[in-house]
């Protein structure tokens, strides 16, 4: 994934000196990957989307919520950041599906030029140890950002928590934010900047992702799941574009799929008189209006597939696969 990696064979003797200096960037210009790792729910999906200025990856209370690695690229005049928000690194390995989240994860922090570990401001859980062993293995550069400070009443608490924290590992440096209120978060770039390799950019400057439009659309459709789904419910379903199509005036025509595991599942996921299916398909068109900077017809379908989360062909044909 380190594109800007030398390739192999480039210290050839009949190969020509590589530029120093590309055209058009400037110098000590940056260019690399920051993996967002820490244990589910400490705010990662929300600091990407904060540092983007614009909703990228789906926020919602529950754990879990991130499935995927996604990649969302920061522009600014002296660096291109490739953020990796990744699902969070967490130490039981119940489900196939868990076992590729926890993968993706690992991968992620594996290619980065630069770790960002995320913990909630006072809490340090058995399961934010375990994601610091897995930086202290990777031995990359390392920020730590203490997020949630808005939750924090007794702010005097906040220095003796980072004084710790600073003492467990060889921190870049330590970051007190709040994710959700965009406080605190304008020093990161920088910061972040300077650990990266200098490189003209990866990335074409006015790409926003590597992930493509049908992609953020299952994943905006299972937000809208998410945020109105109890209990386990919400981790038994994932969604399949079945069909997208650009019509003469502009608008696309999306059909998804709503997978879920048991019939009992179905019943509940199109709730009474198809309520429940409805509301979340006008939040969905809403939100992928705006996304997509056009509008939109979906149509929602639920079906069953049984335990298709630990079913390896179930998972590939879901998109699950690979890292
Ligand atoms: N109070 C507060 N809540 C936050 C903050 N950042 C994220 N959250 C909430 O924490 C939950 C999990 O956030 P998310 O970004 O999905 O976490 P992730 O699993 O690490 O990606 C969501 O309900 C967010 O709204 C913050 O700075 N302050
Ligand atoms: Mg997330």
């Amino acid at each position: 994934m380190n594109s800007h990696d030398l390739p192999p064979g480039a210290d050839d003797e009949e190969l020509p000196e590589p530029p120093t200096v590309e055209a058009g960037v400037p110098e000590g210009y940056r260019a690399g990957f920051a993996a967002l790792v820490g244990r589910p729910n400490v705010g990662k999906s929300t600091l990407l989307n904060a540092l983007l200025g614009t909703k990228l990856s789906i926020v919602t209370p529950k754990p879990q919520t991130t499935r995927h690695r996604i990649v969302g690229l920061l522009n600014e005049p002296f660096a291109q950041i490739a953020f990796v928000d990744t699902p969070g690194l967490h130490s039981t390995h119940k489900r196939m599906l868990n076992q590729y989240m926890n993968r993706s994860a690992a991968v992620s922090l594996d290619d980065a030029d630069v770790v960002v570990f995320l913990i909630e401001a006072l809490t340090f859980a058995p399961e934010d140890e375990y994601v610091l062993g897995r930086i202290q293995r990777a031995g990359k550069p390392s920020i730590l950002v203490v997020n949630k400070v808005d939750r924090v009443a007794q702010k005097d608490r906040l220095l003796p928590f980072m004084n710790e924290l600073s003492r467990r590992h060889d921190w870049k440096a330590i970051v007190p934010v709040s994710a959700s209120k965009r406080s605190n978060i304008a020093s990161l770039p920088r910061l972040i900047a300077n650990e990266l390799p200098e490189s003209p950019p990866m990335y074409p400057p006015d790409q926003l992702t590597d992930r493509s439009e049908q992609f953020l659309a299952t994943e905006i459709i299972r937000e809208k799941l998410m945020l109105r789904l109890q209990d386990e419910l919400p981790y038994g379903l994932t969604v399949e574009i079945e069909r997208w199509q650009p019509t003469e005036d502009g608008r696309t025509e999306i059909s998804a799929v709503v997978w879920v595991e048991r019939p009992g599942q179905k019943v509940i996921v199109i709730g009474e008189a198809g309520e429940l299916l409805k509301s979340v398909g006008r939040a969905a068109r809403l939100s992928l209006n705006q996304a997509l900077g056009r509008r939109v017809h979906l149509e929602l379908w639920v079906k069953v597939k049984e335990n298709w989360a630990d079913s390896a062909n179930a998972l590939k044909a879901f998109g699950y696969e690979g890292s």
